[in-house]
């Protein structure tokens, strides 16, 4: 039976007008050497896409899904999973992520609900095989129930680390059971609302430890996959722990797992953080440590995460432009961590959303490859850092002067004059490649 009633959403090129059609995402298409397909690996969120009912804080659902028509929980599950590879397939999307909670409901006890887990990755296994959408991650949800209430593993209640672990250690097993290629911890309560209650220290240690313990049990069952970190800033608690890339980096290396975790970088919650998509990207790959991302956009007007689809091309052309610079996806991708506004409560309009963040990370990708085959910041960069090379800039990176010396030759020969850093006539030269590269 299908769900939809579109058909297979293929490529038809700038020109074309059909609003079920790819405009710039032509998965075969060669840049730099590579398919569109094998650079961008786009993945489907689970939850936002198939779990989302267009709740908010003033008003309940208001998307009535075909497959949620049913009161039986685990019927429903299944119906979801086939609705859920219909729709990816539909749209050529090669990977989906999930929580544990978005494939199938909580039972009455961890027993029940692991029992469940199993029955739906069992409909998820026999649908993988035939279409050969991959999975690209899972995750666990330890922050939706009220036992999360002060945190998972940074609780101040020993029980509910305890109970955090248990819950992790099926979803690992459950993402190599699917094939998962990583799997990411994002810390939904790990953080605090104020510190008139709160042990930061032993909160940050227990963290660590949680993250040590899924490092052994990931080894002890032979999970392959990347561990990722995705930072946050806030929401849902005041000051969450993963604040931003740096800050992640930081306690990894405190905390020696730096050489077990890289980064999957959302672009809503870099602006939560007041940083740029482009910088956190950044900050990941000087780091070594990018690996993934979660695309999406927020509203500059809304301080929370709106988890919107990305549509913004100069967004987009950035942001590809750090990741071809670290070389492009590994075991990473593209998910599309972003759900319909809730007036867009027509199954096509997944459709539409899809189609529309799936062609502005593509024309962004096209645009990121010219300007780098062309090497037009890269050029500028060089020629800007050229004192680097030779001279004084090149004894201070050998470590062959000191402050002494440095007196010396500030004292005989001063500075030289410094240059523009031309900031508007590249922000115009993007404009132009933005605008012309087809
Ligand atoms: C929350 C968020 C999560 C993670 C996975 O802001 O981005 O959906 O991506 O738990
Ligand atoms: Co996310």
């Amino acid at each position: 039976m299908a769900y939809f009633n579109v058909g297979k959403i293929e490529y038809e090129g700038p020109q074309s007008k059909n609003p079920l059609a790819f405009k710039y995402y032509n998965p075969d298409e060669k840049v730099m050497g590579k398919t569109m397909k094998e650079h961008l690996r786009f993945a489907m969120s689970y939850w936002h896409t198939f779990t989302y009912g267009g709740n908010d804080p003033f008003g309940g659902a208001t998307i009535n899904r075909e497959w949620d028509k049913t009161s039986d929980p685990m019927e429903k599950a299944k119906n979801r999973v086939r609705a859920a590879f219909e729709f990816m397939e539909k749209c050529q999307i090669p990977f989906f992520c999930f929580h544990d909670q978005d494939i199938s409901p909580r039972g009455a006890n961890l027993e029940e609900t692991n029992k469940r887990l199993d029955e739906i990755v069992a409909v998820i296994k026999e649908e993988m095989a035939r279409t050969g959408i991959k999975c690209l991650w899972g995750t666990t949800n330890a922050f939706g129930d009220d036992k999360f209430v002060h945190g998972a593993s940074t609780s101040c209640n020993a029980t509910v680390f305890a109970y955090t672990a248990a819950q992790i250690k099926k979803a690992m097993e459950i993402t190599k059971e699917l094939g998962g290629v990583n799997y990411v911890f994002w810390g939904g309560r790990e953080g605090y609302e104020t510190l008139l209650n709160t042990d930061t220290a032993l909160e940050l240690d227990n963290l660590a430890r949680l993250l040590h313990m899924a490092v052994d049990y990931a080894k002890e069952i032979g999970f392959t996959g990347q561990l990722l970190i995705e930072p946050k800033p806030k929401e849902p608690t005041k000051h969450q722990y993963d604040f931003d890339a740096a800050t992640v980096i930081g306690f990894l290396r405190k905390y020696d797992l730096i050489d077990h975790f890289k980064l999957n970088i959302e672009a809503n919650h870099a602006t939560l953080a007041q940083h740029t998509f482009q910088h956190e990207l950044n900050i990941s790959r000087i780091n070594g440590v990018f690996c993934s991302v979660d695309a999406n956009t927020g509203d500059p007007m809304l301080g929370w995460d709106t988890d919107q689809f990305p549509t913004n091309v100069y967004d987009t052309t950035l942001a590809m432009y750090e990741i071809l610079l670290a070389g492009g996806f590994t075991t990473g991708g593209l998910n599309f961590d972003s759900k319909v506004r809730r007036g867009s409560f027509e199954d096509v309009d997944l459709f539409y959303a899809y189609i529309a963040g799936m062609d502005a990370f593509a024309k962004g990708l096209k645009v990121a490859a010219k300007l780098l085959e062309d090497g037009v910041f890269e050029k500028f960069k060089e020629e800007r850092y050229a004192s680097w090379r030779t001279g004084i800039g090149k004894d201070i990176i050998d470590g062959k002067v000191g402050f002494k010396e440095l007196e010396e030759y500030a004292m005989k020969y001063g500075t030289t004059p410094n240059s523009s850093g031309r900031q508007e006539l590249l922000e115009s030269i993007l404009n132009q490649y933005i605008l012309e590269t087809k």
